[in-house]
């Protein structure tokens, strides 16, 4: 393996992931919408793993973008081995009745349909190839719905389907797709559901120990290095302390 993209790569999975394939010797394309963010850690991984990275800057929500941001893509770097498709969030956390169209859209724009354009612009080049692996991060909201989770687990149940469909797809070109679905990972993404509001984002971790950005990374390098005839379809994983979307331990609690 040569050439990985990874969405998502300013923060969380999608850095830790850089860092650990980097270590791996893989060259990097990373994507997100935080420039500074992506030069930053580009400079690290080169520095550090005398890696090639190149950084594309775009949000995943706009199509036009995504088109030019990839098709930007030199010769050289579209023989891509694996696309890691992990860019997405949860915006707000309510019952249905309240649902704020803004945070949904926003949800289904990102989760959905950016890692559909995304993925839509990178198959053709891996067909090309006669090799690839697709990596989908979905979650355990992607098998389980919990209160007031409505719409984000609506967008992870489809990156849950279209994993599977598109390994139907894409089975006679010989390109692996594995959905991998955590739970509880300690990274901005609570933040980034409550709107910057510190204290409510530190909530879901109090008393227990959740899984971390780096436990994420091993597991999808873990998908990534199998042999070229092995395809790890799915991979549910939690902190001990979670068993499923509604049953965690916490101390004191
Ligand atoms: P973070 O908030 O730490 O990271 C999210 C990443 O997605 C950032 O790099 C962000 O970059 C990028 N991103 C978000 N929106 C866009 C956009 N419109 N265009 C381009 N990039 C975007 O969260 P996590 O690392 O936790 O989340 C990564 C994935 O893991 C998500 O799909 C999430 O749903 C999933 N997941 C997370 C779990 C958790 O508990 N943390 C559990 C299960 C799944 P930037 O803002 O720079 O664009
Ligand atoms: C994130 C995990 O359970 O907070 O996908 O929705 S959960």
């Amino acid at each position: 393996m040569k050439i990985a993209l990874i969405t998502g790569a300013t923060a969380g999975i999608g850095k830790a992931t850089a860092e650990l394939f980097a270590a791996q010797k893989i060259n990097l394309i990373l994507t997100g919408r935080r420039k500074e963010r992506l030069d930053e850690l580009s400079e690290n991984l080169k520095a550090k793993f005398g890696i090639e990275v190149l950084t594309l800057c775009f949000d995943v929500q706009k199509i036009d973008d995504v088109t030019n941001a990839l098709n930007s893509i030199p010769e050289q770097w579209r023989k891509i081995d694996v696309l890691l498709n992990n860019a997405g969030l949860a915006m707000g956390l309510g019952p249905i009745q309240n649902g704020e169209i803004s945070d949904w859209e926003q949800m289904i724009d990102t989760n959905v349909k950016g890692l559909l354009y995304v993925t839509r612009l990178i198959c053709p080049w891996m067909i090309e190839n006669k090799k690839g692996h697709i990596i989908n991060i979905s979650s355990i909201a992607g098998t389980q719905t919990y209160p007031n989770g409505n719409v984000y687990c609506a967008t992870k149940h489809a990156v849950v389907g279209l994993s599977k469909s598109m390994r139907i797809d894409l089975l006679q070109h010989g390109i692996r797709v594995t959905s991998i679905s955590p739970g509880m990972v300690e990274t901005e993404f609570s933040l980034v559901r409550f709107h910057g509001d510190v204290e409510k984002a530190k909530k879901p971790y109090l008393g227990l120990q959740p899984l971390t950005a780096e436990d994420i990374a091993d597991t999808v390098w873990y998908a990534a290095s199998r042999k070229a005839h092995v395809n790890i379809n799915d991979i549910e994983i939690t902190a001990t302390a979670q068993a499923n979307v509604r049953d965690a331990v916490r101390l004191n609690a």
